[in-house]
């Protein structure tokens, strides 16, 4: 076990005083701005790659000054200590949590032994083994140069190398990628039928190599190669990666196609090692590299900054202020990229399963909210679908905002428009528009007075929306590494304040284990013993088949 602290930020001094603040606040920003005419600078946080502009939040000196007292009163220095330090701190595993050790540049230590050799072993035989592929020396067993990359896995073997490899689509130089996670088999046979099995490399990719999901897909895509090319195919048409070598072996994977992991990297926090295998055959290993070396870079600021100056630490303080004292009961992410379109979802899976719990570290129910509800798409989509609600819906809803100065594509024009709509939707979120604002318009506009007096309350917007704009000077992998980052550490301070584990995931294993009691059943292999509503959905299933 280790010393990690098991202060929640209401057993905080700092605590009453937010409540206070939060209670008598008023929040005109647009005043706000004029009055205060440092607030950018001082709500800001800027390097050479990064601007993180928060000045566009319902905060301001007073409630920053106590949310970092109520971080420091809940000792998050030690908390963050710990887990650098390789403690335990993911208690309910006994098990260390140590994804940074992936991509560090020093010693990392779990139980007292350094780690990084063991993590360098595994990335040079990922090294060679992605400059084998891509160089054609390892070739499919017809002899033809492999040139498609299938990643088998669900969840934290999925989510993550999935949204990369589409983030760093604009450097793809290797194999092409695709993903098959869902055990609906729909999913595999659209896959399967875009792909030639003399030149498709599958990846299995599973931490403990039982996942139903997983096994299911990749036992049937080795049936479909094995058909089309036979059994020796196996050999140099399948990888795996997995902390279960004995299960890999027992599936037929060669142990020179098998790279490993540990248990202190958690499914989710996982991208970054052998899970990541798909990302560096298809982007090549500098660039895995690349994002590695982001990620550490943001390790070494989140370790290292005082909070005032963290980016991870005021993001997380801005989601604790607006989920438990002005209560927002979820948090969009929106970036301006296409090429980030699966960080949302990715994003949901790391912040969701982290801090979605409510018993806490010592083991009660906690009595206040936890992880809020994660959700977006890419701008400018949303735009014109969802953002209707963020502008006038009757529950406001923190908005990050992500962009990139420069553009991916060749197209300068749509990316200008692009950035353009971006900080348009933040300003208005902001500012609103007056109901004095919208009569001029309308005047202007020729409309009648009838008519304006009719539509004014319809085309007022309260403003007071509060979001972040995260603004990268470029997408590089060395950025797209170090955004992920920024995010995990984000999530583990909220973690430690809300005073829950963040680095276990019950609810996800309690969902393994049901479908395997009800899986006979629906095959009609055995009977079961259901809840009513549940015996009669099978029971309707089993009718509907069989008409
Ligand atoms: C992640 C979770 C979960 C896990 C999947 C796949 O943190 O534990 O999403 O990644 O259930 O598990 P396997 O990798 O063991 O197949």
């Amino acid at each position: 076990m280790s010393d990690f602290p098991t202060i929640a930020f209401s057993d905080t001094a700092a605590h009453a005083a937010l409540k206070g603040l939060a209670a008598s606040k008023q929040w005109d920003m647009r005043q706000r701005f004029t009055a205060e005419s440092d607030r950018f600078e001082k709500f800001s946080i800027s390097s050479s790659e990064l601007l993180f502009d928060y000045s566009k939040n319902l905060v301001d000196d007073e409630v920053m000054t106590q949310l970092i007292a109520s971080a420091e009163q809940c000792k998050l220095s030690s908390a963050i200590e710990a887990m650098f330090t390789g403690q335990h701190i993911n208690q309910t595993e006994d098990r260390a949590v140590m994804h940074t050790a992936l991509r560090a540049k020093s010693p990392s230590f779990v139980d007292g032994r350094d780690v990084t050799p063991d993590v360098q072993a595994v990335l040079t035989s990922m090294k060679s083994y992605t400059e084998r592929v891509l160089s054609g020396e390892h070739l499919g067993a017809t002899g033809k140069k492999l040139t498609t990359v299938v990643n088998i896995g669900i969840g934290g073997s999925d989510l993550g190398p999935v949204m990369v490899t589409e983030a760093l689509k604009s450097f793809q130089v290797g194999l092409k990628p695709y993903f098959v996670s869902n055990v609906d088999g729909a999913d595999l046979t659209y896959v399967l039928a875009d792909v030639d099995p003399e030149t498709t490399l599958f990846i299995v990719v599973s931490k403990t190599f039982t996942t139903q999901e997983t096994l299911t897909n990749a036992h049937a895509a080795r049936t479909w190669l094995v058909e089309k090319l036979g059994e020796e195919a196996v050999a140099s048409h399948f990888a795996a990666v997995s902390t279960n070598l004995d299960g890999v072996k027992d599936f037929g994977i060669l142990e020179a196609n098998t790279f490993g992991f540990w248990s202190w990297v958690g499914g989710r926090y996982s991208l970054w090692g052998a899970v990541g295998l798909s990302i560096a055959l298809s982007c090549g290993w500098n660039n895995f590299q690349a994002l590695l070396d982001g990620a550490n870079a943001a390790d070494e600021h989140f370790r290292r900054t005082s909070f005032e100056k963290n980016v991870p630490v005021i993001m997380a303080l801005l989601g604790i202020w607006y989920r438990n004292y002005l209560n927002f009961g979820s948090y969009a992410i929106i970036p301006y990229s296409q090429d980030l379109h699966r960080f949302p979802a990715y994003l949901q899976q790391a912040d969701m399963e982290s801090n979605g719990k409510y018993v806490d570290r010592n083991g009660q129910a906690v009595d206040f909210e936890t992880g809020p509800v994660i959700w977006g798409e890419p701008g400018t989509n949303g735009q014109h679908a969802f953002f209707q609600l963020l502008h006038q819906g009757t529950e406001k809803i923190p908005v990050d905002f992500i962009a990139f100065a420069k553009a991916t594509s060749p197209y300068q024009d749509h990316h200008d428009k692009l950035l353009a709509n971006c900080l348009a939707q933040s300003e208005a979120m902001m500012n609103g528009k007056t109901e004095d604002e919208v009569v001029k318009e309308m005047q202007a506009a020729g409309v009648s007075e009838a008519s304006i007096d009719q539509l004014k309350a319809y085309r007022t917007f309260e403003g007071n929306r509060p979001s972040t704009t995260i603004l990268y000077k470029e997408l590089t992998p060395f950025n797209i590494g170090h955004m992920i980052a920024l995010y995990e550490h984000k999530i583990f301070v909220q973690g430690v304040m809300w005073n829950v584990f963040s680095f276990d995931q019950w609810g996800v294993e309690l969902g393994k284990a049901l479908a395997k009691r009800i899986l006979p059943v629906v095959k009609k292999e055995k009977s079961g013993d259901f809840d009513a509503s549940t015996s009669a959905l099978i029971e309707k299933i089993h009718q509907f088949i069989d008409e």
